[in-house]
């Protein structure tokens, strides 16, 4: 659970990003697929070069899906039912590397804010997406 400090960390750097979610996402993906080189596999259908439109667009989805949570940070259950639905019935993507995209996504924040990504706002955008990860990855069986 995110106090109400951690909580106003998230959503203050969220404000930032709006703007540049194909950017930035596609950066972390950049970063997924070059560390964890198994993630690619997911995206067969997709041009997996460095910065690619398709990188972009895609982490451009992903980004703002976060933002959307970060929205509706006390009720992540709902606002994210119909993609945990997708990541569960659908893409079954092995639940470990949620861990390794909320770790690239950290690995962006820090290099494009750095005044902003104290160790306080690491810790709470840790937290926050763990939670968004628990809740993408809810209703696997
Ligand atoms: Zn995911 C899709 C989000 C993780 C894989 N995704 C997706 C989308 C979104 C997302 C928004 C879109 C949907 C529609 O279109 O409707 N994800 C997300 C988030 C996260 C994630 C937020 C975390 C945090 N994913 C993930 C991972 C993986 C994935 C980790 C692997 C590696 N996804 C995916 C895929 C897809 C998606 C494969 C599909 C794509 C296409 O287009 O085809």
């Amino acid at each position: 659970v995110l106090s109400a400090e951690e909580k106003a960390l998230v959503v203050g750097l969220c404000g930032k990003i709006s703007g540049h979610c194909d950017a930035l996402g596609g950066e972390a993906l950049d970063r997924l697929f070059a560390s964890f080189g198994q993630t690619r596999t997911y995206f067969s259908h997709f041009d997996l070069s460095p910065g690619s439109a398709d990188v972009k667009r895609h982490g451009g989805k992903v980004l703002s899906a976060i933002g959307e949570a970060a929205k509706h940070i006390d009720s992540m259950d709902q606002a994210l039912s119909k993609l945990s639905d997708l990541h569960a019935y659908n893409l079954r993507v092995d639940p470990g590397n949620f861990q390794l995209l909320s770790h690239c996504i950290q690995a962006v924040l820090a290099a494009h804010f750095p005044a902003d990504f104290t160790p306080q706002c690491q810790a709470a955008w840790d937290k926050f997406l763990a939670a968004v990860s628990a809740v993408l990855t809810s209703k696997y069986r």
